[in-house]
């Protein structure tokens, strides 16, 4: 079948940057690396179905010495246990009452996360389509495009049309974005966007986008009316705010020293 010496290296081959494995010559410590963070994700998990509170701060700590930046806890830990959570409510095996506790536990260590800096200017405002109480996929989609280098701020919860448009004149973003997580806030946000750009001073020449939950499949080709970008990937976003952005100013060239006056 083609195999061929040395049989018995089970050492790890595939999938690994070069970096990596300049770092990991053998696989074991990377392999104990893998353990030890898949531990902390149930950990994590038992905590929150407990509503454990006091626990937060170690956990986090202790994500923070296994080297995980604040941005990698939450994709790698509270979004799949929110998944798990809202899997568990689905199949039955968790109440709402036990759903709820789970989520607030998730609510207070996002707070217990370093802040981010203010910044601007700000190439991304989120806020929450009509009727979306589903505050933490907006503010979890701030910090993962913040790592990523975009200027993201983030408001929750719902706020009224007139005062989205103050705030988009006062910040004037590249882009907006809405938070769907329900389907039914897709044609409600459309209906926003269409208000807001009657409202908005003219001179305000950004984008509105919108993503979220809502947007996945089935409703992944859902368009707008409206005329916003429909996103479904956090990818689809940097790269709409990335050709928004104002090209570097190129340097001039070097000027040839002017010929002097007769
Ligand atoms: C937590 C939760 C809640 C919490 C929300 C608390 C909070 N402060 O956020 C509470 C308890 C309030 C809640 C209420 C309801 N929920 Co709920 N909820 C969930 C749950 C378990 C997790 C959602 C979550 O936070 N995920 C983690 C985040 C990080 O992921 P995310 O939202 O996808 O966000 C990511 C991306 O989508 C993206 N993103 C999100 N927004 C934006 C915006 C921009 C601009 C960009 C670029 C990207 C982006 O970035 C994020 C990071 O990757 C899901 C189950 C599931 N499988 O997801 C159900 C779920 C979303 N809920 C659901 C439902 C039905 C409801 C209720 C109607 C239940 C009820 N009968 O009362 C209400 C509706 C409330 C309302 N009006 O919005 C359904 C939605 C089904 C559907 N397709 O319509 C789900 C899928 C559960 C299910 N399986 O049925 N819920």
């Amino acid at each position: 079948m083609g195999e061929d010496r040395p049989y018995d290296d089970p050492s790890l081959t595939h999938g690994i940057c070069p970096s990596c494995a300049v770092q990991f010559a053998r696989g074991d410590e990377l392999v104990d690396m893998t353990e030890r963070v898949r531990d902390l994700m149930n950990r994590i998990f038992a905590c929150a179905s407990r509503a454990d509170e006091r626990a937060i701060p170690g956990l986090i700590a202790e994500a923070g010495t296994a080297g995980l930046s604040p941005a990698s806890m939450l994709v790698g830990f509270l979004q799949p246990a929110l998944y798990r959570a809202g899997r568990a409510w689905q199949e039955g095996c968790m109440s709402v009452v036990e759903e709820h506790r789970f989520t607030l536990w998730c609510e207070r260590f996002l707070a217990q996360l370093p802040p981010r800096a203010p910044v601007t200017p700000v190439d991304l405002l989120i806020l929450l389509a009509p009727g979306n109480a589903h505050s933490l996929g907006a503010r979890f989609a701030a910090e993962f495009l913040d790592a990523r280098g975009i200027c993201t701020q983030v408001v929750v919860p719902e706020i009224p049309v007139f005062e989205a448009a103050k705030e988009i004149e006062r910040l004037r973003p590249l882009v907006v974005g809405f938070s769907c997580a329900l389907s039914s806030c897709l044609p409600e946000a459309d209906r926003v966007v269409a208000d807001l750009r009657a409202r908005i001073d003219a001179s305000w020449q950004g984008t509105f986008v919108l993503s979220g939950l809502a947007l996945r499949a089935p409703n992944a080709s859902w368009t707008s009316a409206a005329g916003a970008v429909v996103a479904v990937t956090l990818d689809d976003v940097e790269r709409l705010v990335t050709t928004f952005r104002l090209p570097e100013p190129k340097p001039l060239p070097p000027q040839s020293p002017r010929p002097p006056i007769p």
